[in-house]
Parts: C-alpha cells; structure tokens; sequence
C-alpha cells in the first residue's frame, strides 16, 4: 500500500517544481476535479445490452475476447459500473445505449422504446451520484442490415428515424430528471462492403433523415453526430464519414464525436479540436486506442490522448468538450479495463492542465523556438505522477496501483462466480 505521508510529501515538492514554472497544482487539482468522464456502460457486457438474451453484435463492431465473469444482466452490470467508479476520482457520467433500458423480461422493439424503459436507469443514476447520457442503437437489429438510416426502403428508413426521435424524447426526460444535458450520441454502421455506385444516394438519405430527427428542438438534451472511416463488413464506403458530419454539424450548429478510433491511423485527431471549436458549438469525444483499425483497445497514456488532452487545455475549451470513453475489450477484466481507461484519460488531463502554458506562450510571442522546444520537453519530467498520487488521495480512491488488488478480490468474490 502506498503510504499517505509519501503522497503528501512527494506532493509538497512537486508544488514548490511545478511553481517555479508558474504553475499552481493546487488549481489544477481544482480544475481536475471538474473533469467529469462519461462512462460508457457497454464495457461492462462487451456491447450485448437487455434486449434479448442471445443478442449478437452486428453494425461492423467486435469486442474480442471472452475474459469470464460479463455482465449477464441490469444488476450485475449496475454493480460493475458503481465498483470500477470507485476506483476511478472524481464525478462521473454514465453513458448508456438504447439496448441497455430496463426492459422487465419484455421484448420491447427499437420503434416502441419509451422515457418508462429508462425510469430505474435514472433513479439508480441520481442515488449513484451519476449524471446519464444516451445513445440511439441501430446495431445488433434484424432491420440493421447493411443501412439503416440511409436506407432507400421506406419502411426500413421510417423505423429507424421513429427509433432515433424516441431515443431524443427518452434523453430530454434523461436531462430534465438529473437537471444537467443529457447528451445523445448518434452513430450509424451504414455502408458498403463492396464499392457502391450509389454515394451521394445514401448521403442524400441520411441527410433527410436526420432533418427529419433533429426537426423537434429539446432543451434538456444535446445532440451528437458521430463519423466513422469504416466498419468490419463495410470497408469501402461509409455513409456518415467524417466530411458528412462535420458538413451537417457546421451548417445546423450541432456537436460532433470525434472517436478517435475513427480516423485514418495516422491522422491527427488532436489537430481537429481547435477547428471544430470555431465552427460547432461543443464536442463530444470518444476515446478509445485503435490498433491497425478501430480496434476498440483500452485507453492508455499515450501521445495520442495526450496530445487531445493539451489541445483542449491549450483552447481553453474543457467547458465546450464533452468526455466519453468508448473502449470495449473483452479479453481481460472488464472492470479493470473501465479503471485502467479512465485513469489514463484523466492523467493526459492531469498533464495537459500542467503544462507550463504562460512561459511556452511568452517564448513563442517572442519567436524563441528553442526556448518553447526545451520547455516543452522539460515539462514530459516534471512529477506531475506525485499531483496525481495527490488526486487520488484527496478523492479517497486508491493511490497508484493499489486498485488491481482490489479488483482482483472484487474478481475472486462477484465476477468469477457468474
Ligand atoms: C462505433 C462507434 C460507436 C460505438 C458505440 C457502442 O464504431 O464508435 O460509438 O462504439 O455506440
Ligand atoms: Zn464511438
């Protein structure tokens, strides 16, 4: 166990490092604490949701793995959640798909879902001390197939915009119930595995489509639109990619997701934070870690999460960024994965609110390039990991990794016996 007088000592001397580079952990301590993560509640039972009990993924996701001990039901998933918060500082969300309502051992289908379906949802939420975001499910459905939304068969088309404006209805009552937005996500599959011919077609579609959802304004709700680059089984074209989304986010002022498994490997989503910021009033963020493709892997502390961390610090834009984790991995406990991903997030925000902003800004006022490269590499070794220790601390979660003993017990006496 790591001792409370070394976090506090080490602390001490990481005030007096991080002042002589003007900077106040104290306050960053402060503004950390701000920082709530949305989690997403389809970790807990690789993506499979209450609806059926032998519901299969579809939509061109995979979660790969079968670590024992998932999630089987709305308890055992509500468990999990509350148990990895407990382990994670700080105040959350909980972002929740349509698949996940309570739905009573009834088959409720996607154009039949109802704000009642979600009612024990929001009860659990407010005694749980979460906040609950929401997204429309149009996967893992007999009517999916390769287009939903997009889809020219009317009748298709019409049940999954009549699923969607529900989800709406459900997120506004979400938002009214816990008095704080309830962000809906939007994400369709629809695409081609093959080459279409037919592109701006299905474009035109889910255009008109989406007109149609966002028609009815809500005030305790917020809409997201999510892009993809592909999905497994539909690798050559994607109906809603990124320039369509961000086309319609742009010209209707909506909020894009930036997932950032969603793009090219090499392509930085960091770099898109401060042109959305000047053309869509917020953003909501998916972060997971794609491996050669959108593979879904946990998130870590890397360059990658990083560098969107210090862009949103540096845009001074953690009032207008929305922070989901999107992340499904089912080959190793899943609760430590949920902590692990969180963690990490909230260490590149640890960092990002670190950075020794006024000096790197004056240097580069004054064309001192050397001075802003040196500074800049300095700060990666500051101990910023003793403000951390300090965070965890302070939130009364355990320090360092002092929680894989404690989710291995949770392991030993809930998860392995399911
Ligand atoms: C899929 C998207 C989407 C989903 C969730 C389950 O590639 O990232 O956000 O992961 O809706
Ligand atoms: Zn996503």
């Amino acid at each position: 166990m790591v001792k409370k007088e070394t976090v506090l000592s080490a602390y001490e001397l990481a005030k007096e490092r991080y002042a002589a580079v003007g900077v106040n952990t104290d306050e960053v301590l402060e503004k950390l604490q701000d920082i709530s993560l949305s989690l997403h509640c389809w970790q807990a039972d690789d993506v499979t949701g209450f609806e059926s009990p032998d519901a299969t993924l579809s939509g061109g996701i995979q979660a790969t793995g079968n670590y024992p001990g998932k999630a089987r039901n709305i308890e055992e998933l509500r468990a999990d959640i509350v148990k990895a918060a407990s382990l994670i500082p700080g105040s959350h969300r909980v972002n929740l798909h349509a698949i996940y309502g309570d739905f009573g051992g009834q088959f409720v289908d996607r154009d039949q879902l109802e704000p009642k379906h979600f009612e024990s949802w929001m009860k659990w939420a407010k005694e749980n001390g979460f906040k609950l975001d929401f997204n429309s499910t149009s996967f893992s459905h007999p009517k999916s197939g390769e287009r939903t939304l997009s889809n020219p068969d009317p009748e298709i088309r019409k049940f999954w915009i009549e699923h969607t404006k529900r989800c709406r209805a459900i997120a506004e009552e979400m938002g009214k119930y816990q008095g704080s937005p309830c962000v809906m996500n939007l994400w369709i599959h629809d695409g081609s595995k093959d080459q279409t011919v037919n592109r701006l077609e299905y474009r035109r579609l889910l255009k008109e489509s989406l007109d149609e959802i966002f028609a009815t304004k809500y005030d305790n709700m917020k809409d997201c639109i999510e892009a993809k680059l592909f999905g497994i089984g539909a690798e050559s074209y994607t109906v809603g990619s990124y320039d369509f989304y961000l086309g319609y986010g742009a010209k209707n002022n909506m909020i894009v997701t930036l997932d950032t498994g969603h793009f090219h490997l090499t392509e930085s989503v960091a770099d898109k934070i401060s042109s959305l910021l000047l053309f869509t009033p917020e953003i909501m963020l998916h972060v997971s870690r794609p491996i050669r493709w959108d593979s879904d892997h946990v998130t870590i502390m890397n360059d990658d999460t990083l560098d969107l961390a210090k862009e949103i610090v540096r845009c001074d834009a953690l009032d207008r960024v929305n922070i989901g984790l999107d992340y499904f991995d089912a080959s190793i406990n899943r609760i430590g994965a949920y902590v692990v991903g969180s963690r990490a997030t909230q260490k590149c925000f640890l960092q990002a609110l670190l950075e020794p902003l006024t000096i790197l800004r004056k240097y580069e006022a004054e064309g001192k390039y050397f001075e802003r490269l040196a500074l800049l590499e300095e700060s990666k070794v500051l101990p910023w990991n003793a403000v951390w220790d300090m965070f965890c601390l302070k939130n009364e979660v355990p320090v360092g990794e002092d929680f894989i003993a404690n989710i291995q017990q949770y392991e030993q006496e809930v998860t392995s016996k399911r």
